[in-house]
């Protein structure tokens, strides 16, 4: 048996949106798969692995995944950031991947067994007003889910992040904020708008829909410390689960007055990479949840280390699973929120259909649960042949100005 790396190999697809795929392969052929892909960076991703790491990797013991994960970090020099702790993330995956393969088991029993029956997770609900949001809703718990995260159009704006752009009512919520452009599309923002219309839309909701859903919302790194707080107090009466990325994170300590002023569940983390930028945030339990991804917080190794770190501080996982976390890092998020302990929710963007044609997934969604599947590794197949009728396009996140033109946060 022979379990050295003899292969190590990029792909680049984008079947409805660009992904990026690592693929590595043992002298005995034993697969494993990864998840590079990094929302309108991915083409920097690709080259640090194939010009940087995939040399790196060939004749290594695929089993060595501490050894290779600390290899890759330390020996770069360079520490952090999105481009370096996805493309370590990409490699851990698959070799994860390739280690339960061998043992012919799901990767959750390899990560210490199933901690429970299955996956709580959240879909999103939009709507151009509260009306189309109720249907929204509606159509969402009929699909069978539990949680849901609401965001609407605010009177006056335009376009808004989450909200999807001019859909039919009853049509099927597929937001996807990377837009095929080259260039990004420019938003527009009013702080005041949102914070005095956005209490209303949840009192609605909760007269209509009682007590029972959970319900979410994402602020999108928009509102400052107070602003934040205001936010957090004013929808104290709806019961969030969580309400997510209220300020830039950039600043963990804003956190701090935010915190003094409402007891609002707080999410945040999904623009961060390492144990070492969530220190502040869990040792000061300045957040509920952390909302990280396997793809951009080096891999299942390192996003582990994290979600145990903030469970000596009841601190609870909150996987972020938006589209642009490709099927291959959706499973790696499943096996690991089957498998830890402080699991609290994972996010759930469904990808459109002809991404299916691509990744061949074997996870699956029944009563608002989610659970990986008992299929050896990860349960992902990369299909090539598909693949190579999505070559990848130019995308982009949008961007958000002020009505005076001032570049916002977006
Ligand atoms: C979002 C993401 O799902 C979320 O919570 O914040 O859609 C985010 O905008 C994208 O992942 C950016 O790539
Ligand atoms: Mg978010």
């Amino acid at each position: 048996m022979s379990t050295l790396i003899r292969s190590v190999e990029v792909l680049v697809s984008s079947p409805s949106r660009n992904f990026v795929t690592l693929r590595i392969t043992t002298e005995d052929g034993v697969v494993g798969l990864g998840d590079a892909t990094l929302n309108g960076r991915e083409l920097s991703v690709a080259s640090y692995l194939e010009d940087h790491v995939a040399p790196l990797l060939i004749g290594r013991d695929a089993r060595r995944i501490e050894d290779t994960w600390q290899f890759l970090y330390r020996s770069a020099y360079w520490r952090r950031g999105p481009v370096t702790m996805s493309a370590i993330a990409a490699v851990d995956m698959a070799l994860w991947d390739i280690v339960a393969r061998l043992a012919g088991m799901p990767l959750y029993q390899l990560l210490g067994g199933a901690s429970r029956t299955g996956i709580l997770c959240y879909a999103h609900a939009s709507g151009s007003d509260i009306e189309a949001l109720g249907d929204a809703i509606r159509q969402r718990q009929d699909e069978g889910f539990r949680a849901i995260r609401i965001q609407t159009a605010i009177p006056g704006m335009g376009s808004v992040y989450g909200v999807q752009k001019g859909a039919a009512r009853g049509q099927k919520y597929a937001y996807e904020p990377a837009k095929r452009a080259g260039l990004s599309v420019e938003e527009g923002w009013d702080t005041r708008k949102y914070l005095s219309f956005l209490p209303g839309v949840f009192e609605a909701v909760r007269n209509e829909f009682g007590p029972d859903p959970m319900l979410l919302h994402d602020a999108h790194h928009r509102l400052t410390p107070i602003q934040a707080a205001r936010l957090g107090k004013d929808l104290e009466p709806y019961d969030l689960f969580w309400l997510e990325d209220v300020t830039p994170v950039d600043n963990p300590e804003a956190l701090r007055l935010v915190r003094q002023h409402t007891t609002t569940p707080l999410a945040i983390g999904e623009v961060l990479n390492t144990v070492w930028d969530y220190r502040t945030l869990i040792q000061e339990q300045l957040i509920d949840y952390v909302r990280a991804s396997v793809t951009h917080t080096g891999g299942i190794t390192h996003l582990k280390r994290i979600f145990e770190f903030a469970g000596m501080y009841q601190i609870k996982s909150g996987s972020h699973g938006p589209t642009d976390i490709s099927p291959v890092g959706m499973a790696a998020a499943l096996h690991l929120d089957l498998a830890i302990h402080n699991f609290g929710m994972q996010e759930y963007m469904e990808h459109q259909p002809v991404a299916g044609e691509v990744f061949r997934t074997s996870y699956t969604f029944e009563d608002g649960l989610l659970h990986p599947g008992e299929a050896p590794g990860l349960g992902v197949e990369y299909d090539d042949e598909a693949a190579a009728r999505f070559a990848y396009e130019p995308a982009y996140l949008p961007m958000a100005r002020l009505a005076d033109g001032t570049v916002h946060d977006w």
